[in-house]
């Protein structure tokens, strides 16, 4: 029996409303809920055939989504539960004030663990699988200011001993200490998935839920039934990062993912939503984007009040009231809340007559209320054919006292001496009370029954979470002779580096060894790299496969959709496609699939567009190839000022495990990829690759004798000085390379002067070689010397350095240090603009013309050429002298 419905219906409808309604009850009581949905789907659709418009409401009223008569009894043993949480609870404060205390400022945040920690522990106890069989378990992402919670519980588990805690911010002091917040990079055997940048942590779980089917239906892994679970704060879902990729949940039919948002209706100024309700705008959200959506709004003790309440005003009252009230009301306690809540309307005051005010403040949200908790996620593990929110209602600083649901409560460190105190007496917490002041931790033995209890759910659901493993996996990289097609040269035919990347791209993918692990991802530019043939070879992935026929199906390159299909083709979100990449680069650790992901894309939207989900990807330890295309600011023609990237290498000096190339030649980049694929792969080092191509076609030589070396450390000698006896070096990246050819010849033949031409494959890494050197120098002034790389390279050289490639200058002067008075770098600084080439190049000054010019000006100032024909050069060149800088155009 519905006992719901057994409540008559209301005296406000009229007559015929009531009668219809009760004729739906019947229905209900008698034949059941899906009958029930049947007969309101009949109506909505007759309501459409008469012309009326009844689009499906977004939001439902203000309640839980799971009434009292549908819940499962709560399975767990709650008091021992209970007092394990207000165990975590006690460490993650103690850890924080203690820290605080020794360390004033060190930071640390305790109000939003408070909110989340219900949540958490029911996950915990009893869902959240750390192993299935023998394959690997549920991956979490953690709200990233929740961290200290996450800690405590690892003490209580014993994973961490006290001094391991109270070295929370503390990384430095040689012993291991804990991290702010989640990094895989700073405790790899414990955090997966850095999410304190808000947004990243949600877009990468609906992205890593739809990388785990892929992986699934191309037979990688085995389908199994790993959950991800995202933690999400409420303010978070501000970023758009956090909702704008929710329809590729639903569209994905991700039933493997499950968002649960701790809506403490509070972010770090003050409300959320201070006038509107926050649960409600993301109800509609989720709802709208397809996913199956669960409120839990208000606790057990809240359901007494609502059986009472047969008027429906308490609903109303709820309604009527905003976030900004729902926050006064918990910050002001129980008198607070039956003047200003109950107190609207006499029947409410009546209704919690027999209540006293401390019940009044304590009658929970539903996010701390174990038993809506569980149901919630009992439902959503338990749900299919597409993703799942929980949007639980909390309190910010739950638990804090004085510090619950204030504005400031999201910066609160410390508490005071006597809070701390009052906590451990409230709880029973066994600290004597000066060293609660100082923020003892506390954890029972590991016979007490807490332990006992907490060990053995843990030993149930396959061990602790979060964890992260590195499982050692064979590899063998592809050797260097197996990409001899592409160091032989092109023999004389004009192809493009974006070209000659397609085809070791494609040769890769028939590889009987690596072929399978290597996942091609395009954000909507697999056509402008010329990736048809890749398409045609091994299909673009589609989860439900190719259900129509395409219309270019006559063709030998159509358009191919499959099911096991190896390409993602993101369409055009940027910020997606990192996420896959992630998935991807993360998978030799998540799945113990080393999976090589090559991301292509255009090179002015990646770093500058999602360079904070690239920072992400480097603390996760990820692994692959960043690709990005149409490189070079001006051999990008045409497409202008927003297109033309002059500045990812930049920007990719600064992630520190990212090894970034500007390669000139095909054989140059096949060099490039195989000693990445052995490097990352086969001898396990936590790096990753960024490479510029481009799409200008000229001849590709084939690889000179001696030269591996040089490519992968930054420098080799590409010409040496045709007449001999040189007395300038030419530096080139790139296509500028070419241009550092056709220099070395006008210098040659139009001006006596003999120059060597070098190809720079990579300033970053001839950077970060000599500032290990001269680090080591600075650190041992007793020993010899240690020469960089650059300097040994140029040991013999004279003259001036003329640097030049498509990218800033400050690209080359990187390396001013070591190479100082000798250097002068020309480069694309400025905005970009549409035109050909030849007039980008001019424009810049990365021209050959420019490059001769260079030469010229720099040895008349050191006396070794006449100045007047120096200056006389620019104009025989057709440069110009009097323009503005291109730096300020
Ligand atoms: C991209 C980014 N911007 C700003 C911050 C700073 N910040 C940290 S927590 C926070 C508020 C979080 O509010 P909410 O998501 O509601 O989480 P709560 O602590 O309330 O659970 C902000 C703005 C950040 N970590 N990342
Ligand atoms: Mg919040």
């Amino acid at each position: 029996m519905n006992t719901k419905l057994a409540v008559p219906v209301q005296s406000k409808f009229s007559e015929e409303v009531a009668e219809w309604l009760e004729a739906f009850d019947d229905v209900v009581v008698g034949e059941g809920p899906e009958q029930g949905a049947e007969l309101i789907a009949a109506l909505r659709h007759r309501a459409r055939e008469a012309g009326i418009s009844t689009p499906g409401a977004l939001t439902t009223p203000y309640l839980n989504t799971i009434p009292k008569h549908d819940e499962v009894p709560y399975p767990g043993d709650r008091k021992i539960e209970e007092r394990l949480e207000a165990l975590i609870r006690w460490n993650a404060m103690a850890m924080v004030h203690g820290q605080n205390k020794k360390d004033a400022g060190i930071g640390g945040h305790l109000s939003t663990y408070s909110s989340l920690a219900t949540l958490l522990e029911v996950g915990y106890e009893h869902f959240f699988h750390a192993t299935y069989g023998d394959q690997p378990g549920d991956f979490i992402y953690f709200q990233g200011h929740a961290s200290p919670g996450v800690y405590a519980r690892a003490y209580l588990e014993g994973r961490f001993d006290d001094e391991r805690l109270l070295n929370f911010r503390h990384e430095l002091r040689g012993k291991p200490g804990l991290s702010s917040y989640p990094h895989p990079w700073l405790m790899p055997d414990f955090w997966r998935f850095p999410t304190v940048s808000m947004g990243i942590g949600p877009l990468n779980a609906i992205y890593q839920a739809r990388f785990m089917r892929y992986l699934e239906n191309r037979n990688l892994i085995q389908k199994t039934e790993r959950k991800i679970w995202a933690f999400v704060g409420d303010g978070e879902t501000d970023e758009v990062d956090t909702l704008g990729a929710l329809s590729v949940g639903s569209r994905e039919k991700l039933d493997n993912l499950i968002f649960v948002v701790n809506c403490n209706l509070q972010r770090l100024d003050g409300p959320v939503r201070g006038n509107k309700r926050i649960i409600d705008e993301l109800e509609g959200v989720f709802r709208g984007a397809g996913w199956h959506v669960i409120k839990v709004v208000w606790g057990s003790d809240w359901d007494e009040l609502f059986e009472r309440d047969s008027s429906g005003l308490l609903l109303k009252r709820m309604e009527e009231c905003v976030d900004g009230d729902y926050q006064s009301f918990k910050a002001k306690g129980g008198a607070y809340l039956r003047q200003e809540f109950f107190g609207k309307y006499p029947e409410l005051l009546e209704l919690v007559r027999d209540k006293t005010d401390e019940q009044l403040e304590n009658l929970h949200r539903g996010g701390h209320d174990r038993c809506k908790i569980f149901n919630a996620y009992r439902r959503a593990v338990n749900h299919h054919g597409s993703p799942t929110v929980i949007l639980a209602k909390t309190v910010k600083g739950y638990g804090l006292g004085a510090n619950q649901a204030r504005n400031a409560s999201h910066q609160e460190k410390k508490l005071t001496d006597s809070g701390l105190a009052q906590f451990v007496k409230r709880f029973k917490i066994p600290v004597p009370e000066q060293q609660a002041k100082l923020g003892k931790p506390y954890r029972p033995a590991p016979d007490s029954p807490e332990i006992v209890y907490l060990q053995e759910r843990r030993r149930a659901l396959g061990g602790y979470l979060p964890c992260r493993d590195t499982p050692k996996l064979e590899f063998k990289a592809p050797p260097l002779k197996e990409f001899s097609e592409w160091t032989a040269g092109s023999k004389g035919r004009a192809v493009s580096t974006t070209m000659g990347f397609v085809s070791i791209l494609r040769h890769l993918l028939k590889d009987p060894n690596v072929g399978k692990l290597i996942v091609p991802i395009v954000p909507d530019e697999a056509r402008t790299f010329g990736l048809e043939s890749a398409i045609r070879q091994v299909a673009i992935y589609a989860s439900e496969g190719q259900k129509y026929t395409p219309h270019d199906s006559d063709i030998l390159l159509y358009y191919r959709e499959e099911q096991d299909g190896q390409i993602l083709e993101e369409g055009i979100t940027e910020a997606g496609a990192m996420a896959s990449f992630t998935a991807a680069g993360t998978a030799y650790s998540n799945y113990r699939l080393p999976s090589i992901p090559f991301y292509m894309y255009y090179s002015m939207f990646g770093f500058q567009r999602v360079g904070d989900m690239i920072w992400a990807f480097a603390d996760s330890r990820g692994k692959g190839f960043l690709m990005g295309g149409t490189a070079g600011r001006t051999t990008m023609l045409g497409e202008g000022l927003q297109h033309q990237d002059g500045h990812s290498h930049v920007l990719a000096s600064t992630v520190p495990t990212c090894l970034s190339y500007d390669p000139a030649y095909v054989y140059e980049l096949a060099v490039i990829v195989q000693d990445g694929i052995r490097r990352m792969y086969q001898e396990n080092e936590p790096i990753f690759y960024y490479i510029t191509m481009y799409n200008e076609d000229y001849a590709m030589p084939a690889m000179p004798e001696g030269v591996r070396e040089g490519i992968v450390r930054g420098i080799y000698r590409f010409q040496a000085a045709p007449g001999g006896n040189a007395k300038a070096q030419l530096f080139g990246s790139g296509p500028i390379l070419n241009e550092a050819v056709r220099a070395q010849g006008i210098l040659a033949e139009k001006y006596g002067v003999q120059t060597e031409v070098w190809s720079v494959t990579s300033y970053n890494e001839l950077r970060r070689e000599a500032l290990g050197v001269e680090r080591w120098n600075r650190l041992h002034p007793t020993q010899p010397e240690k020469v960089p790389y650059i300097l040994e390279k140029l040991r013999e050289t004279e003259g001036p350095i003329i640097a030049a490639s498509d990218y800033m200058k400050v690209v080359p002067d990187q390396l001013s240090p070591w190479l100082s008075s000798r250097l002068v770098s020309l480069g694309t600084d400025g905005f970009g603009r549409s035109d050909n080439r030849e007039y980008l190049r001019r424009h810049f000054e990365v021209n050959a013309e420019s490059i001769v010019a260079a030469t010229l000006s720099r040895l008349a100032r050191e006396g070794k050429f006449d100045q007047e024909r120096a200056q006389q050069a620019f104009t025989e060149l057709g440069l110009e002298t009097e323009t503005t800088d291109p730096a300020y155009l």
